[in-house]
């Protein structure tokens, strides 16, 4: 009978990858960021054409696309939330700090580490002297405390289409704070997100004159961040909705 009372009065809470959304908002927030959302259909001008990657850029490949019927209207579910960013742009011109956390969709096989449907957290900050040196020291700051642990960052070199130069940004492993182990398959280094200064092209789409102007964005997966921060290790149980985790946060 007791324990019928109790089951009958269990309150709700949170789903973790609110949780986790929240808190990534909170810690942007107080760096002067506003949180963003738009569409998750999207037309191909702001997924793609605007982000610097046409029809025939080799560089579409990377994005397996779930286009919408009829084809002819080139409507799609978003593969990013980049034209969240753009459409951003558009509206509030610059200077401006922006970060955008949503379902993104991408029509590929599945497995413990790949989802079609996932979620992405982009950012965008653009000022008249920005730099990769604010890049760096915005996301040491974001991701020290989201870990709570201090951290440093280290760029190399890569490549998306809608920004140059482009990086993957690695943290000193937060486990073992660079020492080397299973965490970081002993490199010291975990890889968590791409990233560049936004090309000049994707500015003056976004109404921003490019002369005037630089910005760095932005890119992770947040399942991904989730995985670290709370050692989940499959992807597929943050969205199976089972209580045996939920219930845990
Ligand atoms: C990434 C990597 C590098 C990015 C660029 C933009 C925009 F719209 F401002 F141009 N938003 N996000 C970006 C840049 C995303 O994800 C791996």
């Amino acid at each position: 009978m007791k324990d019928e009372g109790k089951e009958k009065n269990k309150k709700g809470h949170l789903h973790p990858m609110t949780l986790m959304v929240n808190d990534i908002a909170t810690i942007f927030r107080k760096m002067g960021f506003a949180i963003a959302e738009g569409p998750e259909i999207e037309t191909e001008h702001y997924n793609f054409d605007a982000l610097n990657i046409p029809e025939w850029h080799p560089a579409r490949d990377m994005w397996d696309t779930f286009w919408l019927k009829p084809l002819k209207d080139r409507k799609l579910l978003r593969t990013h939330t980049s034209p969240v960013q753009l459409r951003y742009m558009e509206k509030m011109g610059a200077p401006l700090r922006v970060v955008v956390p949503g379902k993104v969709y991408r029509h590929e096989a599945t497995d413990a580490t790949h989802e079609a449907q996932f979620y992405q957290l982009e950012g965008l900050m653009i000022e008249e002297n920005c730099s990769l040196a604010h890049f760096k020291g915005v996301l040491e700051q974001f991701f020290s405390e989201f870990f709570n642990t201090k951290v440093s960052m280290r760029l190399r070199p890569s490549y998306f289409p809608f920004v140059e130069p482009g990086v993957e940004a690695d943290i000193t492993c937060i486990k073992c704070e660079g020492i080397g182990c299973s965490m970081c398959k002993q490199t010291g280094w975990i890889e968590l997100m791409g990233a560049g200064m936004v090309h000049p092209k994707v500015l003056e789409w976004g109404g921003i004159d490019s002369k005037k102007y630089k910005g760095f964005a932005f890119g992770a997966g947040i399942d991904r961040l989730g995985v670290l921060k709370y050692g989940i290790d499959n992807i597929r149980i943050s969205y199976n909705g089972d209580l045996r985790l939920t219930n845990q946060f």
